[in-house]
């Protein structure tokens, strides 16, 4: 049998293994849409995210981060638990579910470090690899979508049909050659609703998000003080905003095949001491 696929086969059973829900193998080659990563930087949706425009040609051409890669492996984790109390609730302030439990930056860096591990212990202690969660300089949603995991939705997240868009998504680029998937087709259609969901209108065009709008950026990103007219329209909002994906047609149908236990919501007492203390202590906060 093709060693190549031979290696794959074993990389998807151990990345199973180790608790990723998706799995997917895309090539090496530069990416193709990285022209929608120059126009946002250029039109200014980063705001202070510095880093997203300093490393933009590193990003679209993953040899520049590792010169002998042949293959990305892309990993999906979904998160998605249901909260205890309705996320509209008065009194309660919202944070974003992806920081409810502990830092994904870890747990995800630790299961891709072990599986790298693993690889090692196939091909020898030779085989070079880099992987990243969130803080690399790669695009991990187009290099997720061309490996197949899903296609980038309107409201810009990675949505998977089985699983939904609850997913954190880490990438390893690998300097042997495996068999590459097909890059995922779409499947949005008409639907608009994440694009009418968006309370400060970040949403400028399909696919394209002005974070400067962004509630997720506003309470997370930002280091100044939030502009006052957004102020109203964040809501309960306090760290990070799931709006966009709650109303998502495949987000509900993976709710309720992989939902999860659920840490509670406290109320705003409790917020400035317990919760903050939480979150400073072992969620991706600490990261903000
Ligand atoms: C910067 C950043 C942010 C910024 C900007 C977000 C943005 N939409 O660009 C802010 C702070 C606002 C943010 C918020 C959130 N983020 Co964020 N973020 C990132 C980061 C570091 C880079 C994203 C980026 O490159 N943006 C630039 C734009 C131009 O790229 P893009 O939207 O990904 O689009 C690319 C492709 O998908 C493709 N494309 C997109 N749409 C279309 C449409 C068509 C037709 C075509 C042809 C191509 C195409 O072209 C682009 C260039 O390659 C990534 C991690 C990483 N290293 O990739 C995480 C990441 C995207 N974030 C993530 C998460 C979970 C979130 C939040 C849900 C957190 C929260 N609940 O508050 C929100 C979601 C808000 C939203 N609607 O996007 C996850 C997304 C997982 C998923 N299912 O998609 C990532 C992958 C982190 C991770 N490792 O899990 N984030
Ligand atoms: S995360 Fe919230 S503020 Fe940002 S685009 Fe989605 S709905 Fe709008």
């Amino acid at each position: 049998m093709d060693r190549r696929l031979v290696l794959r086969q074993q990389i998807t059973a151990e990345a199973t293994a180790l608790g990723f829900d998706l799995v997917g193998i895309t090539s090496a080659e530069p990416l193709a849409h990285g022209g929608r990563l120059h126009a946002w930087v250029a039109q200014g949706f980063a705001g202070e995210m510095g880093y997203m425009c300093r490393d933009v040609e590193k990003r679209l051409e993953p040899s520049r981060v590792l010169p002998d890669v042949r293959s990305i492996i892309v990993l999906g984790m979904n998160y998605y638990t249901s909260p205890t109390v309705p996320e509209t609730s008065l009194g309660h302030g919202w944070i974003s579910r992806y920081a409810w439990g502990q830092d994904y930056h870890t747990v995800l860096s630790d299961k891709l470090k072990a599986l790298v591990a693993y690889i090692r212990t196939i091909e020898g202690p030779d085989v070079q690899a880099r992987w990243y969660v969130d803080t690399g300089p790669i695009l991990e949603r187009e290099l997720a979508w061309r490996a197949g995991l899903g296609w980038p939705g309107k409201n810009t997240n990675l949505i998977n049909r089985q699983v939904g868009s609850w997913l954190f998504l880490g990438a390893i680029l690998l300097d042997r050659e495996l068999v590459y998937d097909a890059p995922a087709t779409a499947h949005c259609g008409t639907c608009t609703r994440c694009l009418i969901a968006c309370p400060t209108r970040a949403l400028v065009a399909p696919g394209v998000l002005d974070a400067r709008r962004c509630i997720s950026y506003l309470t997370i990103e930002l280091r100044g003080s939030i502009p006052r007219d957004l102020r109203p329209l964040l809501g309960t909002h306090i760290f990070g905003c799931d709006i966009c994906q709650a109303g998502l047609r495949a987000s509900a149908e993976a709710m309720a095949a992989v939902a999860r236990s659920v840490p509670p919501m406290i109320p705003p007492p409790e917020v400035k001491e317990a919760l903050l203390r939480r979150i400073a202590a072992s969620a991706p906060a600490r990261r903000a």
